[in-house]
């Protein structure tokens, strides 16, 4: 039996997702599984006993459309994903079966139920599954040669966040915070193929204990750097930062969303702790952490001026690198409806769900303003002026952190002035949304040529160390003390 999963295009053709990996790991005691992520190659679509599809939300589109391509050949088609997640009544009207959540322990009923014919129109697990029994994610089985080298090896290590922002479909797709044993992290690693790391936790940070034991066990391999994401409160601790520093993590990704407090306040996160933003920054850079900031613009109780004072702050703080993105809210979540009902969103093209678009009329200012706030942020931001002021003043003792830091912002300018500018006719995504798309897309296409030499250089490597592993391995078990993390916590044998 051949199941095949499919991610359909999403205009990142750098990182790939763990999803896949994920779904092999699942299903493959079960069946045959093919994996094809249509950001870097093309759609086979031959036959297939069944065919998965996984949808994030502004790739819906288009996967409805892979799907009607295999249903009219009687091919049945499953789709998962946090898109069917929110939301499984309007997707299930273009698959024959929707799986609702995480899909670890309903591979073996799905494929049962296929194998008699009878696949079900809803799969849910009764609760989030423990990770305690979770399969090596088949990270192996992807194109790897084809993704930007530059972002690392994927790995997760916790699954959900505590927290509740009113935005952030983490509470839908991961409902609790759990963690893998401390043995399976060595495993995950032993298994790597790159010694960059990028953990696809959404907030490791959430459990402080665990995540110190986490740079414990990191520092004891050879890794050359890694990123996470985390809340900006949960860094505001010594020993964390001590043995963040240690572990050689050279970069988190922290939601900072607003530096006003009727903005945080509108996204239910007023938790994050907006008079000591600087202050924990400002320490983070000292263990030579660079830092990404989560900026959401288009929120209720801002004006225009939020962009000028946003700028100023994220320059005095030489925060590194921003992401902007407009609020968000994905149809069928009650932020949503009630912003529907009172005639504020101002798409309902699943396409625009990507951040990059406008989807709410914001309150203190014209959706105009807004625009053309963020392409000013964006220009600023990452233009030289910016670029030198941040960099040049901040702590940047390594050449190879200074380096990486020009690079990257560089890169952004690239990727923004893409999404956020207007297009050469001056055409915004909303005027002339397919004008727009084309010339975007074409641009997106080019967006990972910057980076040739690094990204060779990162590649040759990546090879030296898959060469050096078996010595890696002789000096973890000989050299490293007794009482290390990896000795108290082996892998139990198979
Ligand atoms: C890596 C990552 C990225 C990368 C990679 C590419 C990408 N476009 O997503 C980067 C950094 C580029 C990125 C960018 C963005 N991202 Co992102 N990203 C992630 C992250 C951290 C990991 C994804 C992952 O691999 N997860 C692990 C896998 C195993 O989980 P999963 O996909 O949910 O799959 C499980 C189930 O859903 C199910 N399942 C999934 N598919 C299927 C299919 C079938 C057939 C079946 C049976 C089951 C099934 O089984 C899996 C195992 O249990 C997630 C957060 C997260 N932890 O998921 C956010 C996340 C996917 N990103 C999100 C967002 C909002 C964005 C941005 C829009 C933010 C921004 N403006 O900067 C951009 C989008 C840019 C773009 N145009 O794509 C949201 C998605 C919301 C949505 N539904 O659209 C998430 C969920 C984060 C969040 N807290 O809300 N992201
Ligand atoms: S803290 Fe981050 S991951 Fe958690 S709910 Fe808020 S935005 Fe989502």
């Amino acid at each position: 039996m051949k199941v095949r999963f499919i991610t359909p295009y999403y205009g990142v053709k750098g990182q790939p997702l763990l999803t896949l990996p994920c779904l092999a790991a699942e299903f493959e005691p079960y069946c045959d599984v093919e994996l094809c992520d249509q950001n870097v190659e093309e759609i086979d679509y031959s036959d297939a006993d069944l065919v998965g599809i996984s949808l994030l939300v502004y790739n819906a589109p288009l996967g409805y459309e892979i799907a009607r391509r295999f249903r009219e050949r009687g091919i049945p088609v499953v789709m998962g994903g946090s898109w069917p997640t929110v939301s499984p009544d309007l997707v299930a009207p273009y698959c024959d079966s929707v799986v609702v959540g995480e899909v670890e322990g309903l591979g073996e009923r799905i494929i049962s139920d296929l194998r008699q014919g009878q696949l079900r129109a809803r799969y849910q697990n009764p609760c989030p599954p423990s990770l305690d029994q979770l399969r090596l994610p088949r990270v192996d089985l992807l194109k790897s040669e084809r993704y930007f080298q530059l972002t690392g090896y994927p790995m997760e290590l916790t699954r959900g966040c505590p927290n509740r922002c009113s935005f952030c479909v983490s509470k839908d797709i991961q409902p609790t915070f759990r963690k893998k044993p401390y043995w399976m992290i060595i495993r995950d690693l032993e298994a790597r193929d790159s010694p960059i790391l990028s953990l696809y936790d959404l907030n490791i940070g959430a459990n402080k204990r665990y995540f110190k034991d986490v740079a414990r066990i990191f520092a004891e391999f050879p890794i050359a750097a890694w990123q996470c994401e985390t809340c900006i409160g949960y860094l505001d601790d010594i020993e964390l930062l001590k043995l963040l520093e240690r572990s050689r993590l050279n970069q988190v990704y922290v939601g900072i969303e607003s530096i006003t407090e009727a903005g945080l306040a509108s996204v239910n996160k007023s938790f994050n702790p907006r008079h000591r933003y600087g202050e924990i920054i400002r320490k983070c850079h000292d263990h030579g952490i660079h830092i990404a900031a989560g900026f959401i613009v288009g929120l209720d109780g801002e004006d225009k001026s939020v962009f000028e004072r946003s700028l100023e702050f994220f320059e005095e703080v030489k925060v590194e690198y921003t992401t902007p993105m407009y609020v968000t809210y994905l149809p069928g979540t009650p932020m949503h409806t009630k912003l529907k009902r009172e005639g504020r969103i101002v798409t309902d093209n699943l396409e625009d769900y990507d951040g990059t678009h406008p989807i709410v009329r914001p309150s203190g200012m014209t959706l105009d303003e807004l625009q053309e706030g963020v392409e000013w942020f964006v220009k600023e931001f990452y233009g030289l002026r910016s670029t030198l002021v941040r960099g040049l003043q901040r702590p940047n003792r390594r050449p190879k952190d200074l380096m990486g830091y020009y690079a990257f912002n560089r890169w952004f300018a690239r990727m923004y002035k893409d999404v956020f500018t207007p297009n050469s006719d001056g055409v915004r995504p909303v005027d002339d949304r397919e004008a727009f798309a084309a010339i975007t897309q074409r641009r997106v296409d080019k967006r990972f040529h910057g980076f040739g030499v690094a990204e060779s250089l990162v590649n040759v490597w990546n090879k030296v160390d898959r060469r050096l592993r078996p010595l890696q391995r002789l000096y973890q078990q000989v050299a490293l003390p007794g009482t290390s993390m990896t000795k108290r916590h082996r892998v139990p044998a198979r």
